[in-house]
């Protein structure tokens, strides 16, 4: 049996090597010695995640890096997601629709997917729309299925204004009063969320799963 302790450097080790194997077997272990799995992901793979885009941006990773690095990523979360699921799901009380998505242009999918992971373990009922997605699919979503929330994530800077878009398309549907929004992704920030008129930013899925419950009570 593992601790958390061990676990977290090793899955930090498995991204920076990209080794999808590794990832796996931390996954697993990680699994089998019942730790806590949500802090595995946040302390040992994402910051391990930050770190390969930041050595991306200062040119000393290139995009095939990322990608591996993603991938050893995803395989791990993909070990662990079901789990959670399964150790929670249903145990808690329901608490509303959450439309989400990547926003347009974007194809950066693992926060999201797990912020979206975290908040169906929670209770909510999810409408996941994928990645890149158009601003129109939001709001036609939320308004097909009475959303309670419609949450974004957005990984780049250029693809951050598309949230203010759906702040506004959102208006001029006339469903914006009857949601919450909720905005995160690595460039986002309170800041942000309080120029375009967002209800909520979350810094990460623990953060969002805490502030969407507060903002549907
Ligand atoms: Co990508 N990429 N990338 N990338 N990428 C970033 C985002 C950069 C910051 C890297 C850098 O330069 N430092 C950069 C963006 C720069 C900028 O504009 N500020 C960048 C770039 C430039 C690009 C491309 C343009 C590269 C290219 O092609 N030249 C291209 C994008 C194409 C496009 O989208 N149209 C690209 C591609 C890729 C992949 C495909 C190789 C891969 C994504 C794989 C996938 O998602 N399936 C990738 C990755 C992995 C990254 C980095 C390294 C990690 C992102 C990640 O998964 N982090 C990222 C560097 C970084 O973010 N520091 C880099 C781990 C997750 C768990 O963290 O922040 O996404 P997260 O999510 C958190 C948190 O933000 C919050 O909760 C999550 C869980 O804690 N949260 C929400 C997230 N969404 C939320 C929504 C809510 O409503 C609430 C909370």
């Amino acid at each position: 049996m593992a601790s958390l302790e061990e676990l977290i450097p090793k899955a930090k080790n498995a991204i920076k090597e990209f080794d999808e194997d590794a990832a796996r077997e931390v996954a697993q272990e990680g699994v089998d010695s019942n730790v806590d799995l949500v802090k595995l992901i946040e302390d040992g793979f994402t910051a391990a995640m930050t770190e390969v885009g930041d050595q991306f941006e200062e040119g000393s990773l290139f995009l095939p890096h990322v990608i591996a690095a993603s991938e050893a990523m995803s395989a791990a979360v993909d070990i662990i997601t079901p789990v959670l699921e399964e150790q929670r799901g249903g145990a808690e009380e329901k608490h509303g629709g959450v439309v989400i998505g990547t926003i347009a242009g974007d194809i950066h999918t693992i926060g999201k997917d797990i912020v979206a992971t975290m908040l169906k373990i929670a209770g909510f009922e999810l409408y996941d729309l994928g990645r890149d997605v158009a601003i129109e699919t939001y709001v036609n979503k939320a308004k097909e299925v009475d959303a309670d929330i419609v949450a974004s994530s957005a990984l780049m800077t250029p693809t951050m204004t598309e949230q203010l878009t759906l702040e506004e398309q959102l208006k001029e549907a006339g469903i914006r009063d009857n949601v919450k929004t909720m905005i995160g992704g690595a460039p986002v920030s309170q800041k942000w969320a309080d120029e375009i008129g967002a209800d909520i930013y979350a810094e990460n899925a623990a953060d969002a799963v805490k502030k969407a419950k507060e903002a549907v009570k």
